[in-house]
C-alpha cells in the first residue's frame, strides 16, 4: 500500500511515522522502519522527490506499507494529526497542472484513464496523457503565435512605415494553421464515441434460450428462465466484461410472429394482451436501437426463424448439448449455456463485434476540444478577411489572439505572456 504526500510540508510531517529522522534526498527509496501509535515497529520503503522535480512539481513523499488496510488508515490518521490533510479527488492531478509538470489534455488523460471500460479508451487516454494533443497542436499554434507577433509590432512601429507581414503572407501563414487544424479533426476518433457503451441485444423465438445465455454471459442469475415460453417480459440487462472492454447485453421478450401471437391472444384476457403488445413493441425498439443485434435460434424449434427488420450481425445456435447437429451458416456459433460449450467462442465473437474498427490508433478528442479547436478556425477566418485592409491591424491582432487563446485553453495554456515572450525573442525592439 502506498500513502503519498504532498507539498512544502511533505517532509516534516511523514518524519513523524518515521523511527529515526531520515533526511529525505531527492528522488531516491530507502528501506526504514516507521512507527504508528503503539504497535511494534514495522519496515517499509520511503521515496522522496524533491520539488519540482516530482509528479506534482511540490516536495513528494511516497511511503510504502505492508498490505494491511487498518495499519494503512491508522498510519494516515497519524499524518493527518501532524498537520496534512486527506487530498480532494483528483487533486495531486491539479496540482501537477497548476505547478506546469502536465498540460490541461494531459489533465484529462489522467481522469480518462481513471474512468476507461475499454481498451479503446484506455488507448485514447494514453494518449492525451502522453502528450500527444500538445504535439499536435504545437505547428498550428506556433503559426498562429508568430503571425500574432509581427502584426503587433507592424502596429508598434506603425508611424515608421515598414512592413513586416504582407497580406499574402499572413494568409499563407493562416491557412497553414488553419489546415493543421482540419487535419487534426478529420484525423482524430470523437471521444464521446470511444466512450460509447456499446449495447448488444439478444433476439429470438420464445423459449430460445436467450435469458439462458445472458446468465451464462454474465456469470449470475440475472433473467428468470423457464421452459414456458414467454417468461421474459420486460427488457432485461446486464454488463458483460468481454476481453476489450464492458458491453451491455440486453435479453428482450421472445418475437413471435402476429399469427403465433393470434394464437396466443384467444386465450389469454385483453389486459394480458395489452402486455403482450407493449412486450413486442418494446423488442423492436431495441432491435431498432441497439448496436448490434444476436440472434438466438434453437435448431430443435419446428418454426421458421424469425422474420428481423435489421439483419443479425451475428446467429447463436442454442442447446447445443440437446441437439448436435446446428446448421452452419456464415457468422454463426452453436452454444451450449447450459454446459458452457464453446461459450468462450461466443464471448471472442461478441468482442468482435462490440470492439472492431479500423485505424485505432487515432487521436481522440473530447467535446472541449472540438468546441476551442471550433472557436480559432473562426476567428482565424475572420483574421484572413480582416488581413485584406491594413487599417484594421488592431482587430485583426484581436481575432489572432482570440484564435490563438482558444488553441490554448486545449491545453490550459494562458497565452499573452507566450506572445509577449515571442514578440521580445524575434526582434530587438530595446535596440
Ligand atoms: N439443455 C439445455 N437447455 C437450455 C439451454 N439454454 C436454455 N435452455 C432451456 O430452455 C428453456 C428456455 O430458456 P430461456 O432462457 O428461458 O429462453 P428465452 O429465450 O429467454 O425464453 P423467453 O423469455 O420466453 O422468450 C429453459 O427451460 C432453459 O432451461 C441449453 O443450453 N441447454
Ligand atoms: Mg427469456
Amino acid at each position: 500500500m502506498v500513502v503519498r504526500l504532498s507539498g512544502s510540508n511533505a517532509t516534516s510531517i511523514a518524519q513523524h511515522v518515521l523511527v529515526e529522522a531520515y533526511a529525505f534526498p531527492a528522488s531516491t527509496g530507502a528501506r526504514l522502519r516507521f512507527r504508528v501509535r503503539d504497535l511494534p515497529s514495522f519496515p517499509g520503503w520511503v521515496y522522496s522527490f524533491r520539488s519540482p522535480k516530482s509528479v506534482t512539481g511540490e516536495d513528494v513523499v511516497e511511503l510504502h506499507l505492508p498490505g494491511n488496510p487498518l495499519v494503512a488508515r491508522m498510519l494516515l490518521e497519524d499524518l493527518i494529526a501532524h498537520g496534512a490533510r486527506q487530498a480532494d479527488p483528483g487533486e495531486f492531478t491539479a496540482r501537477a497542472y497548476f505547478n506546469g509538470r502536465i498540460d490541461l489534455a494531459q489533465a484529462e488523460g489522467v481522469a480518462a484513464t481513471i474512468a476507461a471500460q475499454s481498451d479503446a479508451q484506455l488507448q485514447a487516454a494514453r494518449q492525451l496523457l502522453g502528450g500527444e494533443l500538445a504535439r499536435r497542436l504545437r505547428p498550428a499554434m506556433d503559426s498562429i503565435a508568430e503571425t500574432l507577433a509581427l502584426v503587433e509590432v507592424g502596429i508598434d512601429f506603425s508611424e515608421e512605415d515598414v512592413t513586416f507581414l504582407s497580406t499574402e503572407q499572413i494568409h499563407s501563414r493562416l491557412d497553414s494553421a488553419d489546415r493543421a487544424l482540419d487535419d487534426l479533426l478529420r484525423e482524430s476518433a470523437r471521444f464521446e464515441d470511444v466512450t460509447h457503451e456499446p449495447q448488444i441485444v439478444l433476439v429470438g423465438r420464445p423459449n430460445a434460450g436467450k435469458s439462458t445465455l445472458l446468465n451464462a454471459l454474465v456469470g449470475e442469475e440475472r433473467a428468470v428462465v423457464s421452459p414456458v415460453a414467454g417468461t421474459t417480459r420486460d427488457a432485461i440487462s446486464a454488463h458483460v466484461t468481454l476481453p476489450h472492454g464492458v458491453v451491455r447485453i440486453i435479453d428482450v421478450a421472445g418475437i413471435e410472429k402476429t399469427s403465433d401471437r393470434q394464437r396466443h391472444l384467444s386465450a389469454t384476457a385483453s389486459a394480458q394482451a395489452d402486455i403482450d403488445r407493449q412486450m413486442q413493441e418494446r423488442a423492436q425498439q431495441m432491435i431498432q436501437s441497439a448496436d448490434r443485434v444476436v440472434l438466438a435460434i434453437d435448431p430443435a424449434d419446428p418454426d421458421p426463424p424469425l422474420d428481423l427488420p435489421r439483419k443479425p450481425d451475428l446467429i447463436v445456435y442454442t442447446k447445443a448439448d440437446l441437439s448436435a447437429s446446428a446448421p452452419t451458416v456464415h457468422n454463426s456459433v452453436s452454444v451450449s449455456a447450459l454446459t458452457g460449450g464453446r461459450m468462450t467462442e461466443l464471448c471472442q465473437q461478441l468482442d468482435r463485434l462490440a470492439f472492431e474498427r479500423e485505424g485505432g490508433q487515432a487521436l481522440t478528442l473530447n467535446s472541449r476540444h472540438l468546441q476551442c479547436i471550433a472557436t480559432a478556425r473562426e476567428a482565424i477566418a475572420r483574421a484572413r478577411e480582416l488581413a485584406q485592409s491594413n487599417v484594421a491591424q488592431e482587430l485583426l491582432a484581436m481575432e489572432l489572439r482570440e484564435a490563438l487563446d482558444a488553441v490554448g485553453q486545449i491545453l490550459g495554456q494562458v497565452t499573452p505572456d507566450d506572445v509577449l515572450g515571442r514578440v521580445f525573442a524575434t526582434f530587438c525592439i530595446g535596440k
